[in-house]
């Protein structure tokens, strides 16, 4: 590269990433040819609009290529065209939920979404995101013993209530998503059901969480989570004769975007082909098996598990009151330092603040891309102990 700058702080972001054990839940590495397709020439183009129906000339090449990706994306979760319009321009997992709500509920309208302190996003209504700001949030949460999905609770919530949209979806939550349930409880309060499933996309592609597409009218992702793609998001429509399809997509382009980032759909693409492999189920099993060791290993530890394990590729540790007397912030400083980076994370019914709250979160998602194992987790564990019990 011409710019050295630049270029020494891409080899020092590659150094970190190479040095650093990565715990972040909704991190992980992409594959070179992920890499090439961002880096291609396709970040040179205009391309407002959908394919066969653009603004600009010069669009043959990014119509077949954002077909495609519509047709891997489809693949990938066994959906029919018929049946599924799928949208791969949103640029992020915010401006995709953005445009649902944009599209489906009116002004003022309610969403009923999971709190932020108990693993829920801010898109999905809290008061500091536009979300809450120009629609009102209904919110729920887990219940206080088992701190998980009390569904009963939330029918009578939303029964009450009567919400446009219920987000099922989270942030931070290790549990398996009953969205037969969540279909149920949309149904009797007459609410469209969109599932936000960012965190576990490519558990539900590798085949290890539950699909939702059976159940939701709507279904958002980011891609570059478990899904181990580029940052960018999709939205899947159930095509009826309400035409969501159509209200979501002109939310997207005119409503919220303008040119779509094909080097970024391109980079997509590549993602979904590679999440249809046999490894990428291995990867995904791989995965939760993963999460659930340094579950089990840090409780033997003594440390306290939110909700007492997980199913999924993250665990909350409450490491204020069910640990060592550490804050979120001092605990995240300190397995920094010893080379493991993690997020400070608030617990459920949390005393402290969100700057520094009673917990981390920690997923497997990243490290098990770079080929660890229970044994590796068993590891993990054992840092972990020794750099958040004893002051050093
Ligand atoms: N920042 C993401 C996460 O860490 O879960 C959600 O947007």
């Amino acid at each position: 590269m011409q710019d050295k700058m630049i270029e020494n702080l891409m080899r020092a972001e590659r150094a970190r990433q190479k040095n650093a054990i990565n715990l972040i839940a909704s991190e992980n590495y992409v594959s070179d040819d992920v890499l090439a397709a961002l880096g291609s020439e396709f970040t040179n183009k205009y391309a407002e609009g959908y394919p066969g129906k653009r603004y600009y000339g010069g669009n043959d090449v990014v119509d077949k290529l954002e077909s495609l990706c519509q047709d891997r994306a489809r693949k990938l979760f066994g959906l029919n065209e018929s049946e599924w319009r799928v949208n791969v321009q949103p640029l992020s997992g915010s401006p995709a939920n953005l445009a649902v709500y944009f599209a489906l509920v009116p002004p003022e309208g309610k969403i009923m979404g999971m709190e932020l302190s108990h693993g829920g996003h801010l898109t999905h209504g809290h008061k500091v995101s536009a979300t809450g700001k120009l629609w009102k949030q209904v919110s729920y949460g887990v219940d206080k013993k088992t701190e998980q999905l009390d569904y009963d609770h939330l029918a009578k919530i939303a029964k009450k209530e009567k919400p446009n949209i219920i987000v099922a979806g989270f942030t931070a939550y290790p549990r398996t998503i009953d969205f037969e349930k969540f279909r149920k409880i949309a149904d009797n309060a007459r609410a469209y059901l969109m599932v936000d499933m960012s965190h576990i996309a490519g558990l539900v592609a590798g085949g290890v969480h539950p699909s939702p597409f059976s159940y939701a009218d709507v279904v958002t992702t980011t891609t570059h989570k478990t899904l181990r793609g580029p940052r960018s998001a999709m939205v899947f429509i159930r095509k009826d004769k309400r035409s969501l399809d159509d209200l979501i997509d002109k939310a997207i382009f005119p409503g919220l975007q303008g040119g779509p980032h094909m080097n970024t759909i391109a980079a997509v693409a590549v993602a979904l082909k590679e999440a249809k492999t046999m490894a990428f189920k291995k990867y995904a099993r791989q995965t939760t098996a993963n999460a659930r060791v340094l579950a089990k290993e840090l409780a033997t530890y003594g440390w306290r598990i939110v909700s007492g394990g997980t199913d999924n590729h993250l665990l909350l540790v409450d490491v204020w009151q069910g640990g060592a007397g550490v804050g979120g912030a001092e605990a995240s400083e300190r397995l920094e330092k010893a080379g493991i980076i993690v997020n400070k994370n608030t617990i459920p019914f949390d005393t402290r603040s969100p700057a520094d709250p009673s917990g981390i979160r920690l997923g497997t998602a990243a490290e098990t891309t770079r080929g660890a194992k229970q044994k590796d987790m068993k590891h993990i564990a054992r840092v972990i102990e020794n750099t958040l019990r004893f002051k050093h």
